[in-house]
């Protein structure tokens, strides 16, 4: 366990010569110049109709005519990071471009690992566990993939043990995806951290632990546990290192139910957060 990264991820991305070409669409008021296509205007392509010459890259949430649904946030400036009322902010720069004289576009991004849509691995709250090399890398990739369960919790409650046994979640469900009052708030749209955001009670952590077969729980803010509990069910949850929690999920107009779903964290040895991406499959 020698090569044990720190918290901020620096990664390299190599895009594939000319796999994005992009014509800038730029203003001076756009945040971010190098980036003008990604950060510019939000509305994506919808807004203008595309002019002659003109390339416009396609931005989707649902793909194959509403099969497959992205339930993964863009990475974006004006995210929300924890603890800040800043956001994000700058993540991405070229220190290597075409239009300085470079043969091709090589960005670099630096983030902490537990922005926007992610994953906890048990190193996360427990030294020890962090020691032994519990990692995002030592995940189950089996229980990040297959059958998954999406409800909707009372809007009026945090996730108590209360609120878990009504939800009735038989036996054997492996996977379960939490669509809380936070997605109606669209938390994950606005920049400013807010401790107020729903999440599980330890209680209701103990609850499904004890009471169900959940391997994979998924929420829609930065931490699966309320603010005023956030150590405690993160210990609840990650002690016998068999749950995976996932957080900052997208789940947004999409309908109750079964699903299949698929969720791939990157394999940072050392790191016991990583951005994932998860979709939903019909
Ligand atoms: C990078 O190269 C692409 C393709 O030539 C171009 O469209 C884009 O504007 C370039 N970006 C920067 C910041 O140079
Ligand atoms: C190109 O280089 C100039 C001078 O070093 C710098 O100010 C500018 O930001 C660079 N542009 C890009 C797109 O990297
Ligand atoms: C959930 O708990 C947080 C504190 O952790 C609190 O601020 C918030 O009001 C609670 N939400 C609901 C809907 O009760």
């Amino acid at each position: 366990m020698g090569n044990r990264m720190k918290a901020p991820l620096i990664l390299l991305l190599c895009l594939e010569m000319m796999a994005f070409v992009v014509l800038s669409l730029a203003s001076s008021s756009v945040p971010n110049n190098a980036y003008p296509s990604a950060f510019g205007d939000d509305s994506g392509s919808g807004s203008c109709a595309p002019r002659e010459g003109v390339l416009v890259p396609p931005r989707r949430e649902v793909y194959d005519e509403g099969r497959i649904f992205d339930i993964s946030h863009k990475y974006r400036e004006d995210m929300p990071t924890w603890g800040s009322s800043e956001g994000l902010g700058r993540f991405l720069w070229l220190p290597a471009s075409m239009k300085n004289g470079s043969l091709a576009n090589n960005s670099e991004m630096k983030m902490p690992t537990h922005t926007g849509t992610h994953v906890d691995a048990p190193g996360h709250v427990f030294d020890h566990y962090f020691d032994a090399g519990f990692d995002v890398d030592s995940l189950d990739l089996a229980d990040l993939n297959g059958p998954a369960l999406l409800v909707d919790v009372p809007r009026d409650k945090n996730i108590t043990a209360d609120v878990m046994k009504d939800l009735n979640i038989p036996r054997g469900v492996r996977r379960v995806l939490f669509r809380t009052l936070n997605t109606d708030r669209r938390l994950m749209w606005k920049k400013e951290f807010d401790t107020s955001y729903v999440g599980f009670m330890k209680d209701g952590a103990k609850w499904l632990v004890e009471n169900t077969d959940i391997r994979l729980v998924g929420t829609d803010y930065l931490s699966v546990a309320a603010y005023d509990d956030l150590i405690p069910s993160h210990h609840v949850f990650l002690e016998s290192r068999e749950i995976i929690l996932v957080e900052g999920l997208k789940l947004d107009d999409i309908k109750l139910g079964i699903y299949s779903v698929h969720c791939l964290p990157l394999r940072l040895l050392g790191a016991e957060g990583s951005p994932i991406r998860c979709i939903l499959i019909k």
